[in-house]
C-alpha cells in the first residue's frame, strides 16, 4: 500500500513557526498527523529573579498578535499572589482593552489569515462587479461602499498587482485550486473586504493607544491601569481619559460593531454556504474535551461565572450536561507533559508537572527514526521528542480551547450571549449543534465571539463614562506597590480567556523576586504534541480523516489548522518572523 507524506513547514498565515506533518492513506484521507512548534525563546527562563511588577512588560512580548493579553494575565497573576484588589475603573478599562483586542484580532484572523483558504483572489479578476454589488446589497444592505464602481475599482487594483507579477500579500495562495468553490463575484466581494479589514484594524486599535499608550503592546500596571483620568483636561489621544477621548472611543466602538455586523458576520455566512461539507470535517477532539477559563469580569476582583461574561468550565467526553468546575491551582487539574517535547524535567520526563512546579529546561533531541539533519529534519516520528510545545492536560485529558469551546460552553451553561447567538446562527444555516464540532464550526464560533466583544466595547465605554461622571477618577490601587508590604513567599495565577482560548500565567514570588514563572497558553493546548499516553492534541486529531484533493497543494490542512488561529509564538513563548516556503515530500 502506498503512503503519501505531506509536510507543510512552515505553515504560514499564522503567528510563529508551525510545521504540520501528515500521512495520506490510500483512500486519499489523512490517517495520521503531527504538530511541531519549531522554535523556542524561553521567556519563562528570562523572568527568573526579576521584579514581579516588571513581568507584564516581558511576557507581553511573547506575542504581537494577541497583544496585551499576556500582560493582562501577568498583572492578574501578580495581583493574585500579593492579594491586590483593583479599582472599578481599572476593571472596566482592562475589559475595554481586551474587548478591543478580541474584535480586532478576530476580524484580522478571518480576513488576513483564514479567508484565503476559501477565497480565490485571482478568480475575482473574472467577476462582474455589478453582480458583486448586487450580492453586497443583498447580504448586507446597510454596508457602504457597495456600488459596482467601487468593486470595479478593487478589481482594477488587483489587475495591476497581477500584471506586474507582484502579488505582494496575495502571493503564494492556492489560486485555481479545485477545492475552491466560491463564484468569482463572491471572491471579489471577499477580496474587497480583505482590504477594508486592513483599515478597520488601524482604526479600532486606537482605543489601545488612548488607554494603554500604544499598540501593539499597550502598557499595563500591577494594581490597576497606567491611564490618567482627568475629565477637566481637553487634550486628544495621548493625554489619557477625558471627555474628548471618551467620545472618540465611543465612535470607534460604534464603528467596530457596525463593521462586525455588516461585513464580518455576513461574509462568514456567505463563505460557509458554499462549503457545507466543512461543517463535518476537522472536529478532532472538540466534540469531547473543551476548556474555558472565562473572561470579562463585570464585578472587579471576582472570577466566577456570576461575574464573567464568557464562562469558565470544562467539558469532558462530550458531556455537555455536566460542565465541571475549573481550579487552576489544583495540582491534579493542570499538568504539562514533555515526553514528546524538547524539554527535560529534573525529576524525569515521565510525569507531568503543575505549572507552580513547572520547568523550562530545553532538551533538543530528534525522535527515533527521524529522517534528515539535526538542523533540517525531513520527517519526524512520534517515537520521542518532536516539538517545542509542551503537552498540557486537564485531569488527564487533552483539551481544545478557543472560540468553539467558548460557544459550546456558553450553550451548555445557558449563557445568553452565546446561547442566543449560536442558536440563531445554526437555525439560519439549518445546522445542528454538532456542526459546531468542525473546521467551519470553529470559524463561525469566532464570528459569534466577535459579535459579543464588539457589543462589549460600546458597553464598557458607556460603563466607564458613567463611573467617571459619578466622580470616580481612581485608576489604580497602589497600597501594596512596595515589596516591603508583600508576603515573603507567595504564588498566584492570572487567568484570561484570550482570543485563541484559555490562557494562564503562574508566578511564584520569593523575597520580592520571581522564583518561577510558567505560561500555559491557548495554542499550547491546541497545538500540543502527543502526551505521555500517546493521546493526540486538538490540531493532530482535527486533521485525521480529512480528504485531500491535491497532496501537492494541501489547502485542506490550512483550512483546519487556520480555523484554530494558531499562534506558535505564544505556544512556545517565542517571537520571530515567518518564512514562506511550503514543501511536500513523497515516499512509497
Ligand atoms: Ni500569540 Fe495568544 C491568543 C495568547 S495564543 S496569540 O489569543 O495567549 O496561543
Ligand atoms: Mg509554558
Amino acid at each position: 500500500m502506498s503512503e503519501t507524506r505531506i509536510v507543510v513547514d512552515p505553515l504560514t498565515r499564522i503567528e510563529g513557526h508551525l510545521r504540520v506533518q501528515a500521512v495520506l492513506g490510500s483512500d486519499g484521507k489523512i490517517s495520521d498527523a503531527m504538530s511541531t512548534g519549531t522554535m523556542w525563546r524561553g521567556l519563562e527562563v528570562i523572568l527568573k529573579g526579576r521584579d514581579p511588577r516588571d513581568a507584564w512588560a516581558f511576557v507581553e512580548r511573547i506575542c504581537g498578535v494577541c497583544t496585551g493579553i499576556h500582560a493582562l494575565a501577568a498583572v492578574r497573576a501578580v495581583e493574585d499572589a500579593i492579594g491586590i484588589k483593583i479599582p472599578k475603573n481599572a476593571n472596566i478599562i482592562r475589559n475595554l482593552m481586551n474587548a478591543t483586542l478580541y474584535t480586532q484580532d478576530h476580524v484580522t484572523h478571518f480576513y488576513q489569515l483564514h479567508a484565503l483558504d476559501w477565497v480565490d483572489v485571482v478568480s475575482a479578476l473574472n467577476a462582474d462587479p455589478r453582480e458583486t454589488a448586487a450580492i453586497q446589497q443583498k447580504i448586507s444592505p446597510n454596508h457602504v461602499p457597495s456600488s459596482a464602481a467601487y468593486f470595479a475599482d478593487v478589481q482594477r487594483t488587483l489587475k495591476e498587482f497581477v500584471a506586474t507579477g507582484q502579488l505582494s500579500i496575495f502571493k503564494n495562495g492556492y489560486w485555481g485550486h479545485p477545492a475552491m468553490k466560491l463564484p468569482p463575484a463572491v471572491n471579489l466581494l471577499a477580496t474587497a473586504h480583505y482590504l477594508e479589514a486592513l483599515d478597520f484594524q488601524r482604526e479600532v486599535i486606537k482605543i489601545h493607544t488612548i488607554l494603554g499608550g500604544k499598540n501593539p503592546h499597550p502598557n499595563y500596571l500591577v494594581g490597576g491601569v497606567p491611564c490618567p483620568i482627568n475629565m477637566s483636561d481637553t487634550g486628544s489621544a495621548g493625554n489619557g481619559l477625558n471627555a474628548t477621548t471618551m467620545s472618540y472611543m465611543k465612535d470607534i466602538a460604534k464603528y467596530a460593531k457596525k463593521f462586525v455586523e455588516e461585513v464580518y458576520i455576513p461574509d462568514v455566512k456567505a463563505v460557509a454556504s458554499f462549503y457545507p461539507e466543512w461543517f463535518k470535517i476537522g472536529g478532532g477532539i472538540s466534540s469531547k474535551n473543551l476548556l474555558c477559563f472565562g473572561e470579562f469580569p463585570e464585578i472587579p476582583n471576582q472570577w466566577d461565572n456570576k461575574s464573567l461574561v464568557m464562562p469558565m468550565g470544562a467539558i469532558v467526553d462530550g458531556d455537555l450536561k455536566n460542565v465541571q468546575p475549573v481550579d487552576p491551582k489544583d495540582p491534579k487539574q493542570i499538568q504539562e507533559f514533555v515526553d514528546h517535547s524538547w524539554f527535560k524535567y529534573a525529576g524525569g520526563d515521565d510525569k507531568g508537572l503543575h505549572p507552580f512546579e513547572g520547568e523550562s529546561q530545553p532538551n533538543y533531541v530528534l525522535p527515533e527514526g527521524a529522517e534528515g539533519e539535526r538542523t533540517k529534519f525531513k520527517w519526524l516520528t512520534a517515537k520521542g521528542k518532536y516539538s517545542w510545545v509542551k503537552a498540557p492536560k486537564w485531569r488527564g485529558h487533552m483539551m481544545e480551547v478557543g472560540p468553539l469551546a467558548r460557544v459550546v460552553m456558553g450553550v451548555a451553561l445557558g449563557t445568553p450571549v452565546y446561547k442566543d447567538r449560536a442558536e440563531a446562527l445554526l437555525k439560519e444555516l439549518n445546522l445542528p449543534l454538532e456542526a459546531m464540532f468542525s473546521t467551519l464550526g470553529r470559524t463561525a464560533a469566532r464570528a459569534i465571539d466577535c459579535d459579543i466583544t464588539a457589543n462589549l466595547m460600546g458597553k464598557y465605554v458607556d460603563d466607564l463614562i458613567a463611573n467617571v461622571k459619578a466622580g470616580d477618577e481612581v485608576a489604580a490601587n497602589m497600597e501594596k506597590w512596595e515589596p516591603s508590604t508583600w508576603p515573603k513567599e507567595c504564588k498566584g495565577v492570572g487567568l484570561c480567556e484570550a482570543p485563541r482560548g484559555a490562557l494562564s500565567h503562574f508566578c511564584v514570588i520569593k523575597d520580592g523576586k520571581l522564583a518561577n514563572w510558567q505560561a500555559v497558553v491557548p495554542t499550547t493546548w491546541n497545538a500540543a504534541p502527543r502526551d505521555n499516553a500517546g493521546q493526540k492534541s486538538a490540531f493532530e486529531t482535527s486533521l485525521i480523516g480529512t480528504p485531500i484533493a491535491d497532496p501537492k497543494r494541501p489547502v485542506e490542512i490550512l483550512r483546519t489548522i487556520h480555523s484554530f488561529d494558531p499562534c506558535l509564538a505564544c505556544a512556545s513563548h517565542l517571537f520571530d518572523a515567518n518564512g514562506t516556503e511550503i514543501t511536500k515530500v513523497d515516499s512509497e
